[in-house]
């Protein structure tokens, strides 16, 4: 048979993170996991979008511990740099230019329909900058620039993707082909981890920090937390979210850490009581964080490499970014250089 000419090249991969706190067992579960596990078969672009983060104040020295920690934790957890390309939003200066163009091709009904801006302005109600408003527009640059087949995220992120899809559409409709459509991917279990303490809300970074696991925490930590992790007032171990959202989080976070199902899981705690499941549910969280801890020091130790990863990551970014970039500008019809 005849070879083929061409090679197919391996489909690709954005996603992001903002560091905007030390990432929870909600972003490791939802996202954080799924991009080692993809990493072989695409090729990956993983971004600590420090940009997202500034739509909600941040004090100058802990966005920059928590920006080099993020990328830290990247590592610990097992992204290789050589094979992914790992880096700062904010180190490719095309985010924010393709942002401003797709800006204006997005509509204000649009944005506004947004749940996580509508959160958001709840939360930071001193603070409903333009930034907060325009946020997927910047998302959607960023995996619009590296013309991303995949985007792996958490449940939360759904209507983001698909504001991206329509504005991508959108700007293909009117200028052809320009940028690939992205599909989203969501994990079966855990793409939604549910508040420790109001566990009708997401688990959330930048929230109380008895509402979350960090992936730093120390097994005191972990076990305190499940300790207080609020249950119902019954005594029945079972899976029903709508009813019992507090002990369906804890059994989700169980078969996601373990890899069992839900019947089998519900099935082996039938005889026991809440204390018993939260004591498991720390066991295997305790399990979890104790290797990526012990690399994440590791890595925290070595500046230089940590400054060598973001450099060469923000170099093999722009390179591709910037195709995507003066792409787009060429046909809405601004003059070349
Ligand atoms: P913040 O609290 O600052 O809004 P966040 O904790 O919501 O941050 P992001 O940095 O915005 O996290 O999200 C990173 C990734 O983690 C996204 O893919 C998002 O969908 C996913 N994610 C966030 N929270 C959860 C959660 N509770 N369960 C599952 N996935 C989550
Ligand atoms: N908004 C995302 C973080 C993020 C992102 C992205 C995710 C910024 N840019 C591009 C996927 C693709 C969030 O998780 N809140």
């Amino acid at each position: 048979m005849e070879p083929t000419a061409t090679v197919q090249r391996k489909k690709r991969i954005l996603s992001g993170i903002q560091p905007s706190g030390t990432p929870t067992l909600g972003n490791y579960i939802g996202a954080m996991r799924n991009w080692k596990m993809l990493a072989d078969e695409y090729d990956c672009f993983y971004m600590i979008a420090d940009l997202h983060t500034i739509t909600v104040r941040q004090e100058p020295a802990k966005l920059r511990a928590q920006s080099t920690q993020m990328l830290a934790l990247l590592l610990a957890i097992g992204l290789d740099p050589e094979q992914n390309v790992l880096f700062f939003q904010s180190h490719v200066h095309q985010h924010a230019e393709m942002a401003w163009l797709l800006n204006c091709f997005t509509y204000m009904g649009e944005m506004s329909r947004m749940t996580q801006f509508k959160d958001k302005s709840a939360k930071h109600a001193d603070n409903i900058n333009c930034g907060l408003f325009t946020y997927p527009v910047l998302m959607a640059g960023d995996i619009l620039l590296y013309q991303a087949d995949l985007v792996p995220v958490g449940a939360d992120q759904t209507q983001h993707l698909e504001i991206c899809r329509d504005i991508a559409n959108r700007f293909n409709g009117l200028y052809s082909n320009v940028f690939t459509i992205p599909e989203g991917y969501y994990p079966k279990l855990g793409a939604r981890v549910m508040s420790l303490q109001e566990p009708t809300r997401k688990m959330s970074k930048s929230d109380p920090d008895d509402s979350f696991i960090g992936l730093l925490d120390t097994p005191d930590v972990v076990r305190r937390k499940m300790r207080r992790a609020v249950t119902d007032s019954e005594t029945e171990i079972r899976y029903d979210p709508e009813n019992k959202p507090g002990v369906s989080n804890l059994l989700s976070i169980y078969c996601a850490l373990t890899g069992e199902s839900m019947d089998n899981v519900v099935a082996s705690f039938s005889s026991k009581g809440y204390g018993d499941l939260k004591n498991a549910v720390a066991d295997v969280i305790i399990d979890t964080l104790s290797p990526i801890q012990t690399e994440f020091h590791r890595y925290m130790a070595d500046k230089s490499y940590l400054e060598s990863v973001w450099r060469t990551g923000a170099e093999r970014a722009s390179r591709i970014a910037e195709r995507t970039l003066s792409k787009a500008m060429k046909k809405i019809g601004f003059v070349a250089k």
